[in-house]
C-alpha cells in the first residue's frame, strides 16, 4: 500500500498529482504546514530534515520529489508519463524533469522565505530582488520551449507534472508575466487536468 505524506501548497502536491494522473490508491497523511507537524518527532522520523513529501510503499520509504516520481513510474508506471528512451523526445523529457529542482525551485525558495516565510524584520530586499530576476530568468527556456507545443516533452508527462507544479506556483508569486504567452497557456492546460486540480485542492 502507498501511503503519502503531504501537506498543502507544496512539492507533496507533485506526488499527489502524479499518483492520480496513474489511477493508483493511495492513503493520505495530510499534515499541515508547520513546525508543529512537519518538525514532529513522528515525522523527523519519515524525513531527517522534516519535510515532504516522502512516500511509503509498504516497507519501502523515500524522500525527495523527483526520486519519488522516478520511483512510483519504474514500479507502477508501465511505460506511462515517459518518453521511451529511445524517443526524441526522452533528452527533453530528462532536462525539463530537471530543470525543475536545478533551476526554478532555488529562486522560489527564496521568494518564498523572503515575503512569507521570515518576519518582516527579518526579510531582505535585496536577496527577495535578486530572487525575482532569478526566476524570470529561469521561466524564460521554459515559455520558449513551449511555443508551439502542449506539453515539455511530446505527449504529458511526469516532466510536467514536475516542473508544471514549479511553473503554476511560480504563477501564484506572480512571476508568470504577459511576455510569457506560452507559459500562461501551459499552466492553464495543466489546470484544466482534473488530478492536477484534485492535487492542489488536497
Ligand atoms: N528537494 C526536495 C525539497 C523538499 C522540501 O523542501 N519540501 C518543503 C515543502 S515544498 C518542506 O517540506 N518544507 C518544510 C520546511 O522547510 O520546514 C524535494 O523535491 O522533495
Amino acid at each position: 500500500m502507498l501511503t503519502l505524506h503531504f501537506a498543502p501548497n507544496s512539492r507533496a502536491s507533485r506526488i499527489y498529482w502524479l499518483l492520480r494522473e496513474l489511477d493508483l490508491p493511495f492513503e493520505l497523511n495530510r499534515m499541515d504546514f508547520n513546525p508543529k507537524d512537519l518538525k514532529s518527532d513522528e515525522h523527523r522520523a519519515r524525513h531527517p530534515l522534516g519535510r515532504v513529501p516522502v512516500l511509503d510503499d509498504d516497507d519501502v520509504r523515500i524522500f525527495e520529489s523527483g526520486a519519488i516520481v522516478e520511483y512510483v513510474l519504474a514500479k507502477y508506471g508501465n511505460g506511462r508519463l515517459k518518453p521511451d528512451v529511445d524517443s526524441p523526445e526522452f533528452p527533453n523529457y530528462l532536462q525539463w524533469f530537471h530543470y525543475c529542482e536545478g533551476m526554478v525551485m532555488p529562486p522560489i525558495n527564496t521568494i518564498v522565505v523572503q515575503t512569507i516565510l521570515l518576519p518582516p524584520d527579518r526579510r531582505d530586499e535585496t536577496a527577495l530582488g535578486q530572487a525575482q530576476r532569478l526566476l524570470g530568468k529561469a521561466l524564460g527556456p521554459v515559455n520558449d520551449a513551449l511555443e508551439g507545443r502542449e506539453y515539455l516533452a511530446g505527449e504529458f508527462s511526469a516532466a510536467d507534472v514536475m516542473l508544471g507544479h514549479s511553473c503554476i506556483m511560480s504563477g501564484r508569486l506572480g512571476a508568470v508575466t504577459d511576455d510569457m504567452p506560452h507559459l500562461k497557456a501551459y499552466i492553464e492546460r495543466l489546470q484544466a487536468r482534473p488530478a492536477c486540480q484534485e492535487a492542489f485542492a488536497a
